[in-house]
């Protein structure tokens, strides 16, 4: 399989409560390496951009307003499958069905307010590497 890299970000919700260092643990202690990181607070421009796939969603409002609501740490993960492994790591979108031990099990307060984004495929990953990351801010 090889090295892979994934995008991920820190929510507001995170942020907020002070919890970024424990979920970077659990990233690293799942075999992940941040190779690329920065704490931001996101426009509505990048929050409906990041977003756009759910735009017809009825959540869409509530979902730009609270990744607006704070700062978020967006984030480049590498590591041997990453966008799988991440997505392992962070459990199920819903906290209530994530498993012992993930990241949203732990940590989220809600379908909405879970803590942690990940990309959901190899080619998703790439494209939201790009939205937020230049390659010179990627060192490996
Ligand atoms: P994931 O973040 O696990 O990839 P997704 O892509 O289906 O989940 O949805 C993106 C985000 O939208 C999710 O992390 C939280 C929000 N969301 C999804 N379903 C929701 C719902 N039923 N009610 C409120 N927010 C929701
Ligand atoms: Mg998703």
């Amino acid at each position: 399989m090889g090295l892979e890299r994934t995008f991920s970000i820190i929510k507001p919700d995170a942020t907020r409560r002070n919890i970024t260092g424990k979920i970077i643990s659990k990233l690293e202690e799942g075999g992940l390496r941040v190779v690329a990181s920065k704490r931001i607070h996101m426009s509505q421009e990048q929050a409906e951009g990041f977003y756009a796939v759910h735009k017809e969603r009825p959540f869409f409002g509530e979902l730009v307003e609270f990744m607006m609501s704070g700062p978020v740490v967006v984030q480049v993960l590498e590591g041997e499958n990453a966008v799988a492994r991440n997505r392992e790591i962070m459990g199920a979108t819903n906290p209530a069905d994530a498993a012992e031990g993930t990241i949203r099990a732990e940590f989220a307060e809600s379908i909405g307010e879970n803590s942690v984004h990940g990309s959901d495929g190899p080619d998703t990953a790439k494209d939201e590497i790009a939205f937020f990351f230049s390659d010179d801010e990627i060192v490996g």
